[in-house]
């Protein structure tokens, strides 16, 4: 699949700072050092209700990882797939009686206008979970053949307890894992399975739902998570730096992706860190396509709001945290955009050299994006109070606002 066009990154003065970063599986942080080439899996939506400020926040959260890695002169391999065909798509397809490829394609087209609008970089890679089938295959039989999966009625299952390091990414106890299986795509009461918790791997055709070929496993579809191990073994291999998401997919989808790898390679941990967003809420519950409760980026876009607004109201919060989208937060990045904006239209101002130190260090510390504000804030008040003569220092601000948290000024 193609991505969508890059944002120009402006080169900063000085020199960036390695990212440490909050790691679920050894639930603290741990300062990466990718080498010259850092390499990133971001998983990808499943094209329907995209793209709600839930997802908007998540990606901004792996922008701003990837914003800190180009600051050290990195390069970044980015990876992000599109779960294309799942349940859930055929549910809504079906639901609302229109073709599930024409939703997919509609939904993956609007993700894309949305995340060049919030600057979002593209991924290198992007790459559909049907086109991805072939490649999802003979890892399946290998799964199979090696014993550490198993067939139920023409299924495949993964045996979780083929994996001695199981249950590690989420530290989750069994009970525990049981209720999320059940919550967020597993079937743990299906009878015939050796573990509850034993996820599909292939899934064999039904009757009325999309098939492709699938070699020795017979016509079906892949189950999910394998499709976001075979995709980054594919084009990043093992032991990539980071493996992104929000914080509902640590668990099953991040649990199982590991168990996979380490079944097909016998290495662990698939990526060094598991990094997971907080949710964005409205209404005082998560933001989520079954309850409904959404806001739109692209409602927000057609409204006439700023682009540079959103990424604001999403920078606002730290990406850690659990938070509630409310109208307040949109007029708060408002009214801080409006300040920044008048800030930088003066040649001259208070020297930039310490604001852009005081940003680099603060996402280099988990992405404290909050803390980035404040002081950029301060640098905007500053001038506003008592101006400057630092010829240049606003075209400085500009870029490491750019450069660093995505924002256009
Ligand atoms: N296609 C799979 C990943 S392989 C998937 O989870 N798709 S999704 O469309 O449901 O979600 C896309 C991303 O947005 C995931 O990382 C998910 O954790 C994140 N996300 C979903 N809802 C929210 C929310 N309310 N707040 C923050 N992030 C969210
Ligand atoms: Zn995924």
């Amino acid at each position: 699949m193609h991505a969508w066009p890059a944002s120009e990154v402006p080169a900063l003065p000085g020199k960036g700072r390695d990212l440490r970063i909050h790691d679920t599986s050894t639930d603290g942080l741990v300062t990466l050092d990718p080498g010259p080439v850092a390499r990133i899996y971001v998983c990808g939506i499943t094209p329907y209700d995209a793209t709600h400020l839930g997802h908007a926040a998540t990606y901004n959260a792996f922008d701003l990882v990837q914003r800190v890695w180009l600051d050290t002169k990195r390069q970044v391999h980015y990876v992000q797939n599109v779960t294309d065909v799942d349940d859930p798509l055929l549910e809504r397809a079906q639901r609302d009686g229109i073709d599930w490829v024409a939703l997919a394609e509609k939904e993956t087209a609007l993700f894309r206008e949305d995340m060049t609008a919030l600057r979002m970089l593209p991924p290198r890679h992007y790459i559909g979970a049907v086109e991805a089938i072939p490649g999802i295959v003979p890892l399946v039989e290998r799964l199979r053949d090696s014993g550490a999966a198993y067939e139920l009625e023409g299924d495949i299952y993964f045996s979780v307890e083929s994996d001695p390091d199981f249950g590690k990414v989420s530290g989750l106890d069994a009970a525990a894992m049981r209720l999320l299986s059940a919550e967020r795509g597993g079937d743990p009461d299906r009878v015939g399975k050796k573990n509850p918790l034993d996820p599909m791997l292939w899934m064999a055709a039904r009757e009325g739902e999309p098939s492709w070929d699938g070699g020795s496993l017979g016509r079906g579809r892949p189950g999910w998570h394998i499709e976001c191990v075979a995709i980054a073994l594919d084009h990043l291999g093992m032991g990539f730096d980071v493996q992104g998401g929000g914080s509902d997919l640590a668990f099953p989808h991040h649990e199982m992706g590991a168990s996979h790898a380490q079944a097909l390679t016998g290495e662990f941990p698939m990526a060094k860190a598991y990094v997971h967003a907080g949710m964005v809420a409205l209404h005082g519950e998560k933001m989520s396509k079954s309850k409904g409760n959404l806001v739109f980026v692209s409602t927000l876009r057609r409204a006439g709001v700023d682009p540079a607004a959103i990424r604001l109201a999403l920078l606002a919060h730290h990406y850690r945290a659990d938070w509630e989208w409310t109208d307040q937060v949109l007029e708060d990045a408002l009214a801080r955009l409006d300040r920044w904006r008048a800030a930088v239209s003066r040649p001259d101002g208070p020297s930039a050299e310490a604001l852009v130190e005081e940003i680099r260090e603060a996402l280099a510390n988990d992405l404290d994006a909050p803390t980035a504000l404040v002081a950029v804030d301060r640098w905007a008040a500053l001038q506003q109070e008592q101006g400057g003569t630092d010829e240049g220092a606003p075209g400085v601000v500009t870029r490491a606002v750019d450069a660093l948290l995505g924002v256009a000024l």
